[in-house]
């Protein structure tokens, strides 16, 4: 295998859904942790690897060339390509089965993530700002989907783990530590549950609880006020 590089921090929530995917194929890879809050990620040694600035990046280098990836579902996909061994189902070759995933992938990063920065850009935008009932109703419309998608099945695609339990599991673990109460969903509960005998979880739990904390101290209310 060649070597491999990801660039991640632990309270960024796509970076540690790839992390989960890392954990669970066993991936032999150079995990490098930045300070977003110190600006690392602006720095030009960063930089000049992804303009973009941003975690997850992936650098995988050929012994010629650094092959250079970010957004966190390419990678999960590219990861799941190159370094699943025969056996594991986190990325199957069924088309169909790799349509679903791909669309729930989509689906996280479109729908679910985009209102979890909701929240965090609101932490960020003055004093003690409020969450309001548009925001609680934004996010349970997103995870009503996700209970649909768990009615009769074990995980987000059916009844066996693909990379997109991994996204979603890093979305709701953000969601659990800004204190949302996912009771109110009981498949989404049990999913929950049935994931933590996996790789990784108690990494990723601990990534959202740093950030969880951070966010939670800068809002002016919770989600159950
Ligand atoms: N859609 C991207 C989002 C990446 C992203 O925005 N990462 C954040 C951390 S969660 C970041 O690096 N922010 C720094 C910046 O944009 O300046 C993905 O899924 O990888």
């Amino acid at each position: 295998m060649t070597p491999m590089t990801l660039y991640v921090a632990s309270m960024s929530t796509p970076s540690r859904a790839v992390l989960l995917v890392v954990r669970n194929l066993s991936i032999d890879i150079e995990i490098k942790q930045l300070n977003l809050l110190a600006g690392e990620h602006r720095r030009s040694e960063f930089t000049k690897i992804n303009p973009r600035c941003c975690v997850p990046t992936l650098v995988d280098n050929d012994g010629h060339n650094d092959f250079i990836l970010w957004e966190s579902k390419a990678i999960m996909i590219y990861l799941a390509e190159k370094c699943q061994r025969f056996g594991h189902s986190l990325y199957p070759k069924c088309i169909k089965t790799r349509a679903v995933i791909h669309q729930r992938l989509f689906h996280d990063a479109s729908e679910l993530y985009v209102r979890i920065l909701d929240i965090a850009n609101l932490a960020f935008s003055g004093v003690n700002p409020m969450i309001t009932v548009q925001h609680k109703e934004n996010l349970k419309k997103a995870l009503q989907i996700l209970e649909s998608f768990l009615e009769g099945h074990d995980y987000m695609t059916g009844n066996s783990i693909t990379i997109c339990d991994f996204a979603y599991f890093a979305s709701v673990c953000t969601l659990v530590h800004f204190g949302y109460a996912i009771s109110k969903f009981p498949c989404i509960s049990q999913w929950y549950q049935r994931m933590k005998k996996y790789e990784g979880i108690k990494e990723c739990d601990e990534g959202a609880q740093e950030f969880g904390e951070m966010i939670k101290g800068k809002l002016g209310n919770s989600f159950n006020d």
